[in-house]
């Protein structure tokens, strides 16, 4: 892969010529060169800038630099990558786009920008890109080219040295990187999970593969996939911050259920707000809310191959309009892969939550605590 960077500061991208470009250019996979943008004004000053047309703050790059600039570089139709703050995102899906390409040029716009029409030109010498880093603005686009620089160069094959490591870090597979530890296995008092010592590869997949997704929902909930919600609403992995509702509503409804089970003991309404936060910790939560209130929850969590599905919960003022059973679906679907089967228990006189589950393919699998009955159904 060839890459040209075009900037003002070409000091400030020199270091890639050396280490980055030094180690690959050496076994002919790689090979990046800076250009000054100067090297190409022809006034006494080297000018590079001047003010907008239309007014207002700040200075404009000037199209004829840009222009020589790139009618040198850009030749054999490259891709030209300008950096701007108005680009489109650059994501680990750009990367491995660019990382295919045999030569990119990476112009870094300045000040308030580059004039439009060296964007126009450059289309008609290859194929053109704006991108942005993310929603901030820097002063120039030299680091953005840095940043593309490094995420695309090492994925070029042969780049790296270990081709798995690539595969399982944040954003490979769509999701945040579940955390890491190393030795020593105590420090400070703080233990590393007990499953990473354990030696049984399946458990860690299945405890990585948790972490990971529950790291995408309290970080990146934009990452995970949008699920469309009956009667509209925004489905969630619960917060921290869900807990104060996700308790009321939590007692309210199984008030219900003593209603439909009286004598029974049920523990959720034996529960105190602690118990609550501590559930959030062990268990993966989803929460429904409508209009921002919170109206339906349901939460899992692996137990052996068994998805463990329990609190199903919908405001009973919303009762009987379907979303009983959408929170059941979307609840299994987070279960991580390893999942054979999922288990639930209910009332055994909750006989509208028995036809609802055995409806979504749940059947009778014997008795559970005192008054409640388990249902199960094997994962298709
Ligand atoms: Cl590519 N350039 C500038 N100037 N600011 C940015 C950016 C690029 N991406 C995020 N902020």
């Amino acid at each position: 892969m060839r890459v040209d960077i075009v900037s003002i500061f070409p000091d400030y991208l020199a270091p890639l010529e050396l280490s980055l470009a030094g180690r690959a250019q050496g076994r002919g996979l790689l090979d990046i060169a800076v250009h000054d943008l100067r090297a190409w004004t022809s006034d006494r000053h080297r000018t590079v800038d001047d003010t907008p047309y239309g007014g207002g703050a700040g200075m404009v790059m000037k199209p004829e630099p840009w222009g020589e600039a790139l009618d040198e570089v850009a030749t054999g139709r490259p891709t030209i990558v300008f950096t701007t703050p108005s680009g489109e995102p650059f994501t680990q899906g750009l990367a491995r786009d660019l990382a295919t390409r045999e030569h990119l040029v990476l112009a870094c716009g300045r000040y308030e920008g580059i004039d439009q029409r060296v964007v126009e030109h450059a289309a008609t010498l290859g194929e053109v890109l704006e991108v942005s880093l993310g929603d901030y603005v820097l002063n120039g686009g030299e680091v953005a080219a840095l940043a593309i620089t490094e995420a695309v160069v090492r994925l070029v094959p042969g780049f790296m040295g270990n081709a798995a490591s690539l595969l399982e870090e944040s954003h490979e597979d769509g999701l945040l990187e579940y955390p890491v530890y190393t030795k020593p296995a105590t420090w400070r008092e703080r233990e590393v999970p007990a499953v990473l010592l354990s030696g049984d590869h399946a458990a860690i997949a299945r405890w990585r593969r948790e972490q990971a997704v529950r790291r995408t929902a309290e970080r990146r909930p934009d990452l995970l996939p949008p699920s469309a919600v009956p009667g509209g609403g925004e489905l969630r992995h619960a917060v921290p911050a869900d807990v104060g509702e996700l308790y009321t509503l939590q007692l309210c409804c199984w008030v219900q259920e003593q209603h439909a089970n009286p004598g029974v003991r049920i523990p959720a309404l034996h529960e105190s707000l602690e118990d609550m936060r501590r559930s959030l910790e062990e268990w993966t939560w989803l929460v429904l809310r409508r209009g921002g209130r919170l109206v339906a929850a349901a939460r899992g969590r692996i137990e052996d191959d068994t998805w463990d599905v329990g609190r199903l919960m919908v405001a009973p003022d919303l009762q009987g309009q379907g979303l009983g059973r959408f929170m059941l679906a979307e609840i299994e679907s987070v279960a991580p892969p390893a999942v054979t089967a999922y288990t639930l228990f209910t009332g055994a006189q909750s006989l509208d939550n028995i036809r609802m589950y055995k409806r979504a393919g749940y059947r009778l699998r014997g008795e559970g605590p005192p008054g409640a009955v388990r249902l199960a159904k094997p994962r298709r």
